[in-house]
């Protein structure tokens, strides 16, 4: 079984979406879609999420989940517009629950409770779910946010944020839950899968020396050439760069949006009293 792989990259917020499908049975799901989200009008646009339906519509794909790999920090998550879209269900790693419990009382948000129910499944390690002849199994790799799963499939692994491209490295380790050397730790799990396995990421900035995106790699080639974690890369020396270059990070420009939203499973705050929506802005909090 070789799945069907279709990549949306999300300029904006350096997102790739992914459309993996079953070319037996038609039937699909979506990795991390997004909500585009213009933080200085406050105003929300579907096209990025539009352009996964309408590239499943004419390849006739059944969409049956949206997959988060986890609480994005950077976008907000299409997955309920895709659930109301298609009937679609949600599914994020089950450590999701401690990230509402962060931050729940960060956005004084008394409709979260923080027990995952927004999702329609939470998944743990070692789950698989069946779609058509696809298997998909979730691997926990927390370390960039304690929720992070990836999705194998076959020979293809979505990484979220495990990994970037090699000439980029990896993902942050400092936002709230996040770790180093637990990050070390799930991508040593990755890495320990066959050479030939290939590797999706969920973002890719470019990186000095290129100038055109990029999101495919394999294991073979994260061994061979991750500036950050190439063989012989000890767990003390990545700790260290890591949490050096995190230092020198802004906050994501869309953290204070995304977070609200996506511990939601892509759903806004409920209306206020006029009937209008309104996310929060915590102040002094993070
Ligand atoms: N400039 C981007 C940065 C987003 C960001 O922090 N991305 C995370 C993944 S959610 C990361 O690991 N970035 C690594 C880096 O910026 O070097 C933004 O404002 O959205
Ligand atoms: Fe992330």
């Amino acid at each position: 079984m070789t799945p069907q792989i279709q990549a949306f990259f999300d300029e904006a917020t350096f997102t790739v979406t992914y459309l993996v499908s079953d070319p037996a049975t038609r039937l699909a799901v979506v990795i991390d879609p997004v909500l585009d989200f213009d933080p200085k009008a406050g105003r929300t646009s579907t096209a990025s999420a539009d352009k996964v339906l309408a590239t499943a519509q004419e390849n006739n794909l059944s969409i049956v989940w949206v997959l988060e790999t986890h609480a994005h920090a950077d976008h907000l998550s299409a997955a309920a517009y895709l659930k109301e879209k298609t009937g679609a269900r949600v599914a994020i790693g089950e450590h999701i629950r401690d990230v509402q419990a962060a931050f729940k009382p960060v956005f004084h948000a008394a409709d979260v409770t923080p027990d995952g129910t927004q999702f329609d499944r939470l998944l743990a390690d070692g789950d698989v779910l069946t779609v058509g002849e696809m298997a998909i199994e979730t691997l926990h790799t927390p370390g960039h946010t304690p929720a992070c799963v990836s999705y194998r499939i076959g020979n293809n692994v979505f990484v979220g944020d495990t990994l970037f491209m090699p000439d980029y490295g990896t993902a942050r380790a400092d936002f709230p839950g996040g770790d180093a050397r637990t990050l070390y730790r799930s991508i040593q799990r990755i890495l320990s899968l066959p050479p030939e396995t290939v590797l999706w990421m969920c973002h890719d900035y470019k990186a000095p020396g290129r100038d055109t995106y990029a999101w495919r790699t394999t294991v073979g080639d994260e061994r061979a050439r991750n500036v950050h974690v190439h063989d012989g890369v000890g767990e003390d020396a990545f700790v260290a760069l890591r949490t050096a270059k995190d230092r020198t990070l802004a906050m994501p420009v869309l953290i204070l949006p995304s977070i609200q939203v996506n511990i939601r499973a892509g759903h806004m705050s409920p209306p206020e009293s006029d009937g209008h929506v309104y996310l929060k802005i915590p102040v002094n909090r993070i």
